[in-house]
């Protein structure tokens, strides 16, 4: 029979385990409206494409490792629907995440992204030194399609048991983020670049106004003088 010293006990061993289950990586970064001209060709393969050029950054803040297999980073669209054909979604692989590292996963839509870069099914065999020493992986789309709306769509991070833990909106987004979203950002669905926070808790800001460039796939940029 359970009395109250029992129930009092379940809920300390419970309380216990959040801090453990809290571990998880956040978004960083999302360039999900391409700009126009060079500052769009994100993966630096000469060509900006609408689509191509989309990412989303990761970044583990803790000080332990983390398995990436089985996150996903679904848009409206693919949230709830697996069988799209529309939209975004990536399931990682079977990765490591040491800590305070960074992954990049770009659409990869009609591109060449200079190796090691990963795919849904392999994890990229080491660092890419030309984004910033993160681990880079591509969508690999293979159509237009398969990529954000500018005008109102979201991002989400889901951790492999389903949990809808990070998301960033723009526009206005139909659907919006599920309810039960741990963090929502919302941001302007123009910011003529990407959006990016410089720490793990800070806030989405455009990347033009942190410091003057579109993008920084792969790099947390420093965060501001007399900031932490
Ligand atoms: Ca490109």
């Amino acid at each position: 029979m359970l009395n109250h010293a029992t129930l009092l006990g379940l809920a300390i061993v419970f309380a216990a385990g959040a801090p453990e289950d809290a571990r998880h990586p956040v978004i960083t970064e999302v360039l999900f409206n391409v700009p126009k001209g060079d500052a769009g060709d994100a993966t630096g393969d000469g060509v900006r494409h609408s689509a191509g050029d989309e990412f989303v950054e990761l970044f583990n803040g803790t000080t332990a490792p983390m398995e990436l297999a089985g996150y996903t980073l679904t848009n409206r669209l693919t949230t709830g629907d697996q069988e799209t054909t529309r939209g975004v979604r990536f399931r990682f692989p079977k990765f490591t995440l040491p800590p305070g590292g960074v992954v990049v996963v770009f659409n990869g839509c009609e591109s060449d992204i200079e190796g090691p870069v990963g795919t849904a099914s392999k994890a990229p065999k080491e660092a890419n030194s030309l984004f910033g020493d993160a681990y880079v992986f591509t969508m690999d789309n293979r159509s237009r399609n398969r990529a954000f709306s500018n005008g109102g769509d979201f991002v989400l991070l889901s951790s492999p048991r389903g949990e809808a833990l990070d998301a960033v909106t723009w526009g206005r987004s139909d659907p919006e983020p599920p309810e039960e979203t741990v963090r929502v950002a919302t941001v302007r669905s123009n910011p003529k670049g990407s959006v990016q926070r410089v720490t793990a808790e800070s806030p989405m800001e455009a990347h033009l106004s942190i410091d003057g460039r579109a993008c920084s796939p792969g790099e947390l940029p420093p965060t501001p003088t007399g900031g932490e």
